[in-house]
């Protein structure tokens, strides 16, 4: 079976780096996938963001594992989730692999602030990072815990982020890659790539490094590459590309015209296409009962024939008894069997006389001068979307209206064909 983690293995075997770009919830997960990308990172600071949270700790484990387990359910790409510090420490850090594995999560990423973290990004923070030696034990604890040997552990080393120089990380990675981590991110904040090169030029051992190129995005992907990262991780940039569209839009909906350019908004189409509209009407077609919920029928009902005289003396046509069973009962059947329990009826002559439970009725008190247009309006609640018209006396073969439903059109008649007889 290709589980995501052997799918990310494969990939990272593969020539150049696995791209991967930042995903903030199952949507943007999406837009990831769609735009070619090799995995997706399940960003600590989006998935804050997400919830207008600085990125500092604040989510716990389970609300960090809901929002990857969202994007693994929604693409078919490894994600590679950004667990922190682990949530704690080596015993917290088990756990969560332990959770974040069975969620389909191809890699977790674990990196050495001391809990809890501040954004690498933030300023006026002091740094401070958990000793080499601890961070090391909790990357062995994840390697551990994971049930599956080609679950994926990146142990990240924020040493350049807090100022402790290129030794600093050199000694911390080498240390993680020794605890059994798969692949060692070196976090650089500089604004050039040149710090990180210097760095991973004096690298020595045989796993793969990652790359997350926010403040030195401009650098070309094959500098990467040269260089020997093997993953490349574009953090946020979608997150803070949605947020700058958001409040264009919001500005023009709020200014004079309240009008926005629908022009510069993705189309109702394109959402649907991508929340899966077109799988949820194959699924309807295929596995619901024809016609659907949204379908409602109105029975014509009022009217007194005359011509049967005797039969029809205390009741309706449509309450006539055949074999057991009124006109009217055999057609709810009829309309249950295939999906309908919104149900009108107008009645009229003898309307006390019909009175069967979970219908909703009209009165067309009218009935003897007035024919089935003025019943059908006095109805007119229910033709505000897809109606079956039924006249009242009318018993029915249950396929037909089957066959009914599924027919393409906009007003589809049944007609029968047999003289009626004078
Ligand atoms: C994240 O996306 O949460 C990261 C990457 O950890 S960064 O924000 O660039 O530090
Ligand atoms: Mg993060």
């Amino acid at each position: 079976m290709l589980t995501p983690s052997r799918s990310l293995r494969r990939r990272l075997a593969q020539a150049g780096p696995v791209v991967a770009c930042g995903a903030h919830d199952a949507l943007s997960a999406r837009l990831v996938e769609e735009a070619g990308f090799g995995a997706i990172w399940a960003s600590g600071f989006g998935l804050s963001a997400v919830r207008a949270l600085p990125d500092a700790s604040i989510l716990t484990e389970r609300e960090t594992l809901e929002g990857a387990r969202a994007m693994v359910e929604a693409t078919e790409i490894p994600v590679i989730a950004d667990i922190d510090t682990g949530f704690g420490n080596a015993i917290n850090a088990m756990h969560a692999v332990q959770h974040f594995e069975a969620a389909g999560i191809a890699a977790v990423c674990i990196e050495d602030n001391v809990f809890p973290k501040r954004c690498s990004f933030y300023t006026g923070v002091t740094r401070e990072l958990a000793p080499a030696e601890e961070h090391a034990r909790k990357i062995a604890a994840a390697r551990a815990a994971s049930r599956d040997p080609e679950f994926v552990v990146i142990a990240r080393t924020e040493a350049l982020i807090a100022g402790w120089g290129k030794e600093e990380a050199l000694v911390r990675a080498r240390a993680y890659a020794d605890a059994g981590a798969d692949a060692i991110l070196i976090h650089s904040k500089h604004a050039t790539f040149e710090e990180l090169r210097d760095v991973v030029a004096d690298w020595d051992r045989d796993i793969p490094l990652v790359a997350v190129p926010t403040t030195y995005i401009e650098t070309p992907l094959a500098d990467l590459d040269a260089a020997g990262f093997r993953i490349v991780i574009y953090a946020n940039q979608s997150l803070r590309a949605s947020v700058r569209a958001m409040r264009e839009t919001l500005a023009h909906l709020r200014g004079e015209e309240h009008a926005c350019a629908e022009s510069k908004i993705a189309t109702l189409d394109d959402i649907y296409g991508l929340v899966g509209l077109r799988e949820l009407r194959e699924n309807e077609a295929r596995f619901l009962l024809p016609g659907g919920t949204d379908v409602a029928a109105v029975i014509l009902a009022a009217g007194d024939d005359g011509r049967i005289g005797e039969l029809t003396k205390d009741h309706p046509k449509c309450m006539l008894d055949i074999k057991g069973k009124t006109i009217l009962e055999r057609q709810i059947d009829g309309l249950n069997a295939n999906g309908i329990k919104d149900i009108a009826v107008v009645r009229g002559y003898r309307k006390e006389s019909v009175d069967l439970p979970r219908l909703r009725f009209y009165d067309n008190d009218r009935f003897a001068e007035t024919g089935e247009l003025a019943s059908l309006l006095l109805a007119e609640n229910e033709l505000g979307g897809p109606v079956l018209c039924l006249y009242g006396d009318v018993i029915f073969d249950e396929a037909i209206l089957g066959r009914l439903l599924r027919a393409p059109g906009d007003v589809i008649l049944v007609v029968t064909l047999q003289p009626r007889e004078a």
